[in-house]
């Protein structure tokens, strides 16, 4: 019974997570670490029903900012995160 539950838990938490992000490509244009925000030009995100254009992100981890500089292409996902649009994972595109 308990491990029924955790497999129930585990697929769950699977599905959660595929329908929450996807990787987006990307091109940054400009970091501010001073305000913890990256500008990037972004194609279209699925989970958050936009399309491409350039805009202003939160990040939720200051230390994303130094991995990447403005003019770096990228892969990016983002998401919600108390009401602001949020970069939650970001690297260099190969
Ligand atoms: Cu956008």
């Amino acid at each position: 019974m308990r491990k029924l539950f955790f497999a129930l838990a585990l697929s769950t938490f699977a599905t959660a997570a595929l329908a929450q992000t996807a990787p987006v490509s990307g091109e940054v244009t400009k970091i501010n670490e001073a305000q913890g925000k990256i500008t990037l030009k972004h194609g279209p995100i699925k989970n958050l029903d936009m399309d491409g254009m350039t805009m202003v992100f939160a990040v939720t981890d200051p230390a994303m900012l130094k991995t990447v500089k403005a003019g770096d292409k990228v892969s990016f996902e983002a998401d919600r995160v108390n009401g602001r649009l949020t970069v939650t994972k970001i690297e260099k595109a190969k």
